[in-house]
């Protein structure tokens, strides 16, 4: 062996990494990411999140669909249900309603949430499923070596579109407020205590809490979703900004090209899990109402 490399074992480094609590909720298995991927910010803040929150190991599962995000569950220490492509939603919402103790947590990127798995959401915000939805959304397809996605910009050269992007890109957050989600926020990769904070908050909310992450891809983006652009689009929502106000939330959302950071709509409504109880109740007719 090259007596000038060292081999870092693994009990070594996650015996450094676990100095600071948070760490505890990491798995063994260290990421499998690229270097300066915005995804290492996923587990930082989840994690911190958790600490935070005071909520056991054994009381979250994470939940994910298919893409380089949604290797997510693999990173942390928690249960963890690695299913298929799009289908996070329906996975975690059967999870949930399986047993509402249980801290649900689904993750992926932007593929994975609005082109194949896009017909799950509206339902599940609506339905206000008692859970957080953390979107990655990097505008590309990292897993699958950098194909366009549904939030791709216009103009954007890819792998499948090699003559420049002409899809206009979906508005997330607006089709998360008209989506009816109770709970909609926005954070950045790049912006590690304000997505901790954010991931914290969104955990916190009772009902269907949807965050969606802006990450670079270092990888298959050079031009778009760099630290260095959305270093320079990315805004704080405005300090008047009242998060109970629909409209005002709309009219932030649409301004696509300065993203604002923060939490755009907050309501408080009942839950799927206790609609259903009360359902129940009706139907058992031991609730008059
Ligand atoms: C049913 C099905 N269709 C297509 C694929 C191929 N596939 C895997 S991941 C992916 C997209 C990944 O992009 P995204 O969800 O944005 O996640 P990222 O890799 O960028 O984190 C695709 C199309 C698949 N695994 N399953
Ligand atoms: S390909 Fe892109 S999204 Fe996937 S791990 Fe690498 S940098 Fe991250």
């Amino acid at each position: 062996m090259n007596e000038h490399v060292k081999p870092v074992y693994l009990e070594e480094k996650l015996e450094e990494i676990r100095a600071d609590g948070h760490q505890e909720y990491r798995s063994k298995s260290l990421p499998t990411w690229c270097p300066g991927c915005g995804y290492f910010s996923m587990a930082e803040g989840l994690t911190f999140a958790l600490k935070r929150l005071g909520i056991e190991y054994k009381d979250v599962v994470t939940v994910s669909g298919i893409g380089c995000a949604s290797r997510f569950p693999f990173f942390v220490n928690t249960y963890g249900f690695h299913t298929l492509h799009g289908r996070v939603l329906p996975v975690a919402t059967g999870i949930k309603i399986g047993n509402e103790d249980l801290t649900v947590v689904a993750v992926g990127g932007d593929g994975d949430a609005f082109a194949i798995g896009g017909g799950h959401i509206p339902h599940a915000a609506r339905r206000n499923v008692n859970l957080t939805y953390l979107v990655f959304d990097n505008g590309i397809y990292g897993l699958t070596k950098g194909q366009a996605s549904p939030t791709s910009a216009v103009g954007f050269k890819t792998s499948s579109t090699p003559y420049e992007n002409g899809d206009v890109p979906l508005n997330p957050l607006m089709m998360l407020l008209s989506y009816g989600a109770s709970w909609v926020g926005q954070a950045y990769a790049g912006h590690q205590h304000h997505l901790a904070d954010m991931i914290t908050e969104a955990m916190a909310h009772r009902g269907f809490s949807f965050l969606r992450v802006l990450s670079p891809c270092v990888t298959f983006d050079k031009t778009n979703n760099t630290y260095a652009n959305l270093n320079m689009a990315a805004r704080g929502l405005p300090e008047d900004h009242d998060s109970s106000d629909l409209m005002a939330a709309m009219a932030e959302a649409a301004q696509a090209d300065h993203p604002a950071l923060g939490v755009y709509y907050k309501e408080d409504r009942p839950t799927l899990d206790e609609v259903m109880a009360a359902t129940n109740r009706r139907a058992a007719g031991t609730d008059p109402a």
